[in-house]
């Protein structure tokens, strides 16, 4: 399909070698959901998730110009007709073997570190704080990368510095928080919470910090409509509420592969993408 080495194939998408200083990020239309890739298709999704990320390094790159850092997209036009706008031309990095989240909100693995220790890694906590309260501040909770089909597993500071180095341990930490309260803040103004998400960088030909990956998208972010936000129990994800109601609705175990999707609850789900991207953008989805 795409007359170029296919590099590597995550669950939703590809990296294809763009040449030797560059790579090609396909996103695809797949949706995963309780870890399984589904049958069905989101119409769209692969070109909302470009659109949303190319936004958003625009969006970023003050942050990352006071940081001396920046991005790794070269250009999202001129790629291969068969992916027009769902792929981005990126430069290609040496990527650093962490994976950076920030949580500003407590949920899901947080959660359970939080009750089992009063503290998500390095940092002690409030008591009383539940499923879905806003953290006093956002904490960097990095991960290493497992081996495909596993969780990402979770580490410490000392970890992170012993993977990259003291001083590009703090930068990675400060970069990964300043943009996360960048991006949460933007996102906050469009109605919608910001509560985790994962970056990864990498290092240019010329040594300079580099934000890769996707940014600030559904699939590497946790997003929550502001308006039912309400802690104390699991939020409606933003996306793919409606994919997770009807999976757990059709008795599907959660085990064996999973049932295509109706068409009433693609449409909504399809929906739900382009309204998260025209509301953080206020542009028309094209
Ligand atoms: C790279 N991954 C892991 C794409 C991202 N700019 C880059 N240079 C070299 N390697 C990579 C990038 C980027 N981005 C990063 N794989 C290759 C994350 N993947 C998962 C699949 O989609």
């Amino acid at each position: 399909m795409i007359d170029l080495p296919l590099v590597a194939r995550g669950k939703v998408r590809e990296v294809y070698d763009a040449g030797s200083d560059r790579l090609l990020l396909v996103a695809s239309d797949r949706i995963s959901a309780y870890d399984h890739v589904l049958p069905t298709p989101i119409p769209d999704k692969g070109r909302v998730l470009t659109a949303l990320s190319v936004w958003w390094f625009e969006q970023l790159t003050p942050v990352l110009d006071s940081f001396g850092a920046a991005h790794h997209l070269l250009s999202a036009d001129d790629v291969p007709a068969e992916v027009a706008g769902r792929a981005m031309l990126v430069r290609r990095l040496t990527m650093l073997p962490v994976e950076c989240v920030a949580r500003g909100y407590l949920s899901g693995s947080g959660t359970v570190e939080y009750q089992r220790t009063g503290a998500i890694r390095d940092v002690v906590l409030p008591a009383g704080l539940v499923e879905g309260s806003r953290l006093p501040e956002p904490v960097f909770t990095p991960s290493t990368k497992a081996e495909v089909g596993e969780h990402d597993e979770a580490i410490d500071f000392a970890t992170v510095e012993s993977l990259v180095g003291p001083s590009r341990a703090v930068e990675l930490r400060e970069l990964t928080l300043a943009l996360y309260r960048r991006g949460a803040e933007i996102a906050e103004a469009a109605g919608i919470v910001l509560a985790d998400t994962k970056f990864e960088f990498g290092l240019s030909a010329e040594g300079q910090l580099t934000l890769g990956d996707e940014v600030l998208t559904p699939d590497s972010s946790r997003f929550w409509p502001a308006i039912t936000w309400s802690p104390g129990a699991a939020q409606p994800s933003f996306d793919k509420q409606y994919v997770r109601d009807w999976l757990t609705s059709s008795g599907w175990d959660r085990v064996s592969p999973p049932p295509e999707l109706p068409d009433d609850v693609v449409a909504a789900t399809r929906e739900r993408y382009v309204t998260a991207y025209e509301q953080l953008t206020g542009r028309a989805f094209a």
